[in-house]
């Protein structure tokens, strides 16, 4: 399976180019080789010694599947050429252990030094065994700062390495540059976080023996990393910019367990992304967008058990489960351990529950069918002490009304149309003489109307976009990522490419005076592209 393979290594930098896959005319990115070579040269300038590694992760275009991760369902996303780059290598060992210098090639990003302090657990027993409690790292998780990216990598890394007092981490130099546009949800965030706990590994010599880790484990690493800085993430950048390969999409899912299938796209498809250039800023408004997205889920999972008569684990001692919609239709169809459903089976189960939805509608259509928070805390059956613990106490949000209806009928739908998304692309690889194309478009179209309707994360941007992108003759066009900003994907036949984003280009106002370069760093053709690897010098 594609999540147990290992992490990519190189010592040839022409294999190493070759695995990256070849740039579509259209992609914003310099040559290979020139961006690796400067980046080397600028390390020695910068550290006075050549990197021993450079880290690489790519960003991704989620297809299909929106804001349905982090309630365990699957999504469609593939990884894009653009990506981080970290030249690395250990600073002389008189340097404080564990210590880090941070650089950046985009001078805005400025230089930042920070070392791990250690919380010893235990001081009564001899050293080797004096175990760490855990590191600690100031990470800022109310404003946005580069290097918390840096922070959150590195912590994975110290606590699954350095727990005790025998190992220490080396002193690191780390220069990092990159194409991923930020905020635009093409998932720079998560290119930064895989390559920065991936340069942490390598320069701790983590990647070197038999028992480094798989693909699979930097996903769920990664995954627990990025949650330090503010966002209660899913999974599905993670594994996109982890996991990818060059000839195909991935179809990721967590419940029960992260599950990674490689799906080819339908020849002559491809996908364009289009910056709206509203740049979203996922951690400044995570109390209101993102993570009150988290929040409403998690909640309307609660009612919707209750109101299903589906059992609820609540442990003795008064802890209440946190429980996903995933895991309420599962427990609703009788699934099991030895039941997993299939494919099949949970499409059919969530076309079910799409009709059960009224069951979250309030009586009175107060805030567009949302309640308020007394509403909620008396819907979840919890006293107000239980359900702040269980769902306030870890996350901050704010709204006057919860739209758990809207919500949980978005998170259902939409996982069923990853589900066919996955399916159409499947029987367009198995029968080469059907074409795909039009049905993915469909989807894709629908995928929108959901995020913007119920999921309420569009904008008028991006609104404008995606149908400007369909009157440009898109098969269909939808938001990608997060979203309230950055880019909208559109599915375009291969050789309508540049018809089409000349189309765009004349229709979407921030875009009719850029040229050249400009304009292929705000729309831009993608083909799938690899996963995150390490270059490794040799002496
Ligand atoms: P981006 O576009 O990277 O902000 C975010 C989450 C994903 C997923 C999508 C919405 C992070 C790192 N990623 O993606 O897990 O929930 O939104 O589908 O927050």
């Amino acid at each position: 399976m594609a999540a147990q393979a290992s992490i990519p290594i190189f010592t040839n930098l022409n294999e190493l180019y070759q695995n990256l896959g070849t740039s579509l005319n259209h992609a914003s990115v310099s040559p290979h080789s020139e961006r690796w070579n400067n980046l080397t040269e600028e390390y020695v300038k910068r550290f006075g010694r050549k990197p021993t590694y450079i880290a690489r992760a790519p960003g991704r275009v989620n297809l299909i599947g929106e804001h349905i991760d982090y309630a365990l369902f699957g999504a469609f996303p593939a990884a894009i050429e653009q990506d981080i780059l970290i030249a690395c290598g250990p600073r002389d060992t008189s340097s404080v252990p564990g210590g880090v210098v941070a650089d950046n090639l985009l001078a805005k990003y400025a230089r930042q030094e920070f070392a791990p302090s250690i919380v010893p657990k235990d001081l009564g027993v001899p050293d080797e065994h004096v175990h760490v409690e855990g590191w600690h790292l100031d990470i800022d998780t109310k404003k946005l700062r580069w290097e918390s990216y840096v922070k959150a990598g590195y912590y994975g890394v110290l606590n699954r390495y350095f727990t005790s007092k025998g190992a220490l981490p080396v002193p690191v130099d780390l220069l990092f540059t990159g194409t991923v546009p930020a905020g635009s949800g093409l998932s720079s965030s998560a290119a930064m976080v895989v390559a920065s706990t991936l340069a942490f590994l390598a320069v701790n010599g983590k990647l070197d023996d038999s028992s480094a880790l798989t693909k699979g484990e930097l996903v769920e690493m990664a995954m627990q990393n990025e949650k330090r800085v503010g966002v209660n993430s899913g999974g599905l950048d993670q594994a996109a910019s982890v996991i990818c390969t060059t000839s195909s999409a991935l179809y990721v899912t967590f419940f029960p367990h992260l599950f990674a299938q490689l799906i080819p796209l339908p020849p002559g498809a491809v996908f364009v992304c289009a910056n709206t250039l509203v740049v979203s800023d996922k951690v400044v408004h995570a109390r209101t967008r993102y993570n009150l997205r988290v929040v409403e889920t998690l909640v309307a999972a609660r009612v919707l058990a209750r109101r299903l008569g589906v059992k609820l684990q609540e442990e003795a001692g008064g802890k209440r489960e946190r429980v996903t919609l995933r895991v309420v239709l599962g427990r609703w169809v009788g699934e099991t351990e030895e039941t997993e459903l299939g494919a099949e089976q949970l499409k059919a189960a969530l076309e079910k529950m799409v009709e059960k939805m009224e069951l979250l509608k309030p009586d009175n259509a107060d805030g567009e069918e949302g309640v308020t928070l007394e509403t909620m805390i008396e819907w979840s059956g919890l006293s107000k002490e239980e359900f702040t613990e269980t769902y306030l106490s870890w996350v901050d949000v704010e709204a006057t009304y919860f739209q758990l209806y809207k919500r949980a009928k978005h998170v259902f739908q939409e996982a069923a149309l990853v589900l066919k998304f996955r399916e159409v692309c499947l029987h367009a690889a198995s029968a080469p003489d059907v074409d795909g194309r039009e049905e993915l478009g469909a989807l894709m179209n629908a995928s929108h109307a959901s995020c913007r309707d119920l999921c309420d994360c569009s904008c008028p941007e991006l609104n404008e976009l995606t149908q400007l992108a369909l009157d440009a003759g898109a098969y269909g066009s939808r938001l990608t990522g997060a979203a309230w900003g950055g880019c909208t994907v559109s599915l375009v036949a291969e050789d309508k490419v540049d018809e089409f984003i000349k189309k765009v280009q004349q229709g979407y106002a921030p875009f009719r005076e850029l040229e050249g370069d400009s304009l292929k760093e705000v729309i831009f053709a993608t083909k799938p592209s690899s996963g995150a690897c390490v270059y490794k010098f040799e002496d």
